[in-house]
């Protein structure tokens, strides 16, 4: 009984994400799906990334939180376009969810939408948005074991992200560690170490960024 209602969950969400991609592709839209634990600097690194990028990529966000719209909030004071989720509880955003949210958007002027998943590196990854890509963000706080714990989360991504790397120097993390259980889990992955909050680093992510529009 267990596995067929979670079986017509996933179908559900599958369907809706097959209709976001058909939606995205339509108006070559990019779209990539955040995912990290609470508090690892997904909605500094977007903020920062909004006011630094502006001229040069048009930027939406959709944002999920189980409560408060703190972080659209955010979004939106760092001038970009932002919508707000609130799931209520469920540790994911779905396709379904996006799908609304997107149609919210004002995506005919826009280059990209980002999607801020709820902090959680376990259920997210299992949910498919219909998003053009992953971003994993891991930071230093957090410890350099993360990788080996949660596998599935770190191979299924296109880029990872080690922020707050500004504390690397007060805090025992092996980052030689990180860099090879990522690579051991995802040799395709790309992994950039910044700093949303001094800076440092946000070029190769921009740059990143910038480029993936230029190869679409
Ligand atoms: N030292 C340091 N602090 C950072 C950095 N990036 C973010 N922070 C801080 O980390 C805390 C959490 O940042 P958020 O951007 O809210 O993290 P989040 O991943 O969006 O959090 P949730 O949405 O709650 O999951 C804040 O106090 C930030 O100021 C960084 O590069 N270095
Ligand atoms: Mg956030």
């Amino acid at each position: 009984m267990k596995i067929s209602l979670n079986t017509k969950i996933l179908d559900k969400n599958e369907q809706a994400a097959k209709q976001n991609r058909e939606f995205l592709a339509g108006r070559k839209l990019d779209c990539l799906n955040l995912i990290s634990s609470p508090g690892s600097g997904k909605t500094t690194i977007l903020a920062r990334t909004v006011a630094d990028l502006k001229g040069k990529l048009r930027i939406g966000v959709i944002e999920g939180d189980i409560k408060t719209d703190h972080d659209s909030q955010r979004i939106r004071a760092a001038g970009a376009a932002a919508i707000q989720i609130e799931t209520e509880g469920a540790c994911h955003l779905s396709a379904q969810q996006v799908g609304w949210a997107l149609n919210q958007l004002p995506t005919a002027d826009l280059d990209i939408v980002f999607v801020e998943n709820v902090g959680n590196l376990v259920c997210p990854s299992a949910f498919d948005l219909g998003e053009s890509g992953r971003v994993v963000v891991l930071s230093i706080p957090e410890g350099d074991d993360k990788p080996a714990k949660y596998p599935g989360t770190f191979a299924q991504c296109d880029v990872v992200l080690i922020n707050k790397i500004d504390l690397l120097v007060h805090l025992a993390f092996n980052l030689d560690r990180v860099l090879t259980d990522i690579h051991t889990l995802n040799p395709q992955a790309k992994v950039l170490q910044i700093s949303a909050a001094t800076g440092q680093g946000m070029q190769l992510w921009y740059d990143w960024l910038l480029n993936r529009r230029k190869k679409a």
